[in-house]
């Protein structure tokens, strides 16, 4: 297994450095120490950009970086020709993270509701799958890649969702003339018994249908090694006896058809964690297209994006997304290696929660629940577990829209005076006005 040189791709992680905390009138963003000029679709808050030197992926015992050596591990132990790579810089342009990708102009995701925009021809990565074309442009073309990296998204705010969080991409290619044999190179392991995975959409067609430059065996054949590798992947992280599994039964996993510009058949893999199916990753069979632009006509793959806090959560039962960027050495010491295969977060506190309401009139134009999202992590950081709209009407006569959002306060290291949060509440309140043009009610 080799590393990526760095020289083959972008410069790597050289400068770190916390960009200031208010970067209001500047014309330009600093980035890892790259300057960016701002433009009118600059939309990056300073509360993303000091997460962005964290590279906690990189951080030496932290639950993450056990994850990507585990994962790295087992495909080692696959195929020892795998390149690995995990510190590509987080600044890509729209074409890697968008048109390289087949993504039509018109997606959703790349709206500035959704994406964070460095300006118009640049943005912070939203998946690793930015990174693809980088890769299968490499030469001699490896086998596979596992690249990890921190991507960036405007999304909800509850215990499963960051607007930072962490992807594995998996590439592994074969010789299309070759297909059947190299199938077969790759030592993955029988699938444990008692381990209960379902596949309803195993069978291509309709919505999900093999792509034309392939025969339907090919397909089928390329989608199996990915199925049989990544289950095992899973079974390696979780194990597979009953304590893998919820209440003492088995680990249970499912795939369900799934939809993605980049790959055709795809797939998504779900766990059930706390009572509840959880997405773990996305995946498929690679668009032709983008392996015959990048030199590999003769060659047919598969590719997977993971989100490693998911993987993490599931493995060592951490029942909140805001703890992976805990400082509080309560967390961190509790990875300091020992068996990690019965390894599990003994949480430190159960803090109370505290709700607070706050009802306003969206402006008329331009508004997205992503904004408030967005609003009350920059406002009131880790000390958000969750916001939810509770409620949202139009006024009959107005036809302004109302909207009733309820925060949940809650910290994961102290208790807190309601001196404070009241305080919080009222700098939310404030920036809904200021930031928004929100009218509260
Ligand atoms: C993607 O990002 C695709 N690039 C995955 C892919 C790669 C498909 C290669 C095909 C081929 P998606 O948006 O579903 O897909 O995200 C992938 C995973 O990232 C999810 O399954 C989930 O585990 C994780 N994830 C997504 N959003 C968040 C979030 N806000 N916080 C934490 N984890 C997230
Ligand atoms: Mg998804």
């Amino acid at each position: 297994m080799r590393r990526l040189a760095s020289a083959s791709l972008r410069s790597p992680w050289r400068e770190v450095h916390t960009p200031p905390a208010s970067a209001g009138a500047s014309t330009s963003i600093s980035i890892l120490g790259v300057q960016y000029p701002r433009d009118a679709c600059t939309n990056v808050p300073p509360s993303i950009l000091a997460k962005i030197p964290r590279g906690l992926h990189r951080v030496p015992n932290h639950p993450l970086n056990i994850i990507k050596r585990r994962i790295e591990a087992y495909f080692q132990r696959l195929n020892s020709k795998y390149a690995l790579s995990d510190s590509l810089p987080p600044v890509v342009t729209t074409t890697a993270n968008f048109d390289d990708l087949l993504i039509p102009t018109s997606h959703p995701s790349r709206a500035p509701t959704d994406t964070y925009y460095v300006n118009a021809t640049h943005v912070l990565r939203t998946h690793t799958s930015a990174h693809q074309r980088d890769v299968l442009r490499l030469r001699p073309q490896p086998v596979g890649h596992l690249v990890t990296a921190d991507v960036y998204r405007r999304d909800e705010v509850d215990v499963s969702h960051y607007p930072v969080f962490h992807q594995m991409e998996g590439i592994r290619t074969f010789e299309r003339a070759k297909l059947e044999e190299e199938v077969e190179v790759d030592r993955i392991p029988e699938r444990p018994a008692g381990v209960d995975i379902t596949d309803e959409a195993a069978e291509p067609g309709g919505t999900n249908s093999v792509q034309n430059a392939h025969g339907k065996e090919e397909a089928m054949m390329v989608a199996q090694h990915m199925k049989r590798t990544m289950e095992g992947m899973v079974v390696e992280l979780f194990g597979a006896g009953s304590k893998a599994g919820e209440n003492g039964e088995p680990l249970k996993m499912r795939w369900i058809e799934g939809y993605f510009p980049f790959t055709g058949p795809s797939w998504e893999l779900e766990v059930l964690y706390m009572g509840k199916w959880l997405e773990l990753c996305g995946c498929g069979v690679i668009q032709q297209a983008i392996l015959d632009e990048t030199g590999n006509n003769d060659r047919v793959g598969w590719a997977f994006g993971f989100g490693l806090e998911r993987l993490a959560m599931k493995m060592f039962d951490i029942p909140d997304i805001r703890l992976f960027w805990s400082e509080d050495p309560r967390f961190l010491s509790q990875f300091k290696s020992g068996d990690l295969g019965t390894l599990r977060f003994q949480p430190y506190s159960k803090y109370p929660a505290c709700y607070k309401d706050v009802s306003f009139w969206i402006p008329v134009e331009g508004y997205h629940d992503n904004d408030m999202y967005e609003l009350v992590r920059d406002v009131a950081g880790d000390l958000v577990e969750d916001v939810a709209l509770i409620d949202a009407f139009v006024h009959p006569k107005t036809k302004r829209v109302s909207k009733c959002y309820r925060i949940n306060y809650r910290s994961m290291d102290r208790t807190f005076t309601n001196d404070e949060i009241d305080e919080i509440q009222e700098g939310v309140r404030q920036a809904i006005v200021e930031r928004l043009g929100g009218d509260l009610r």
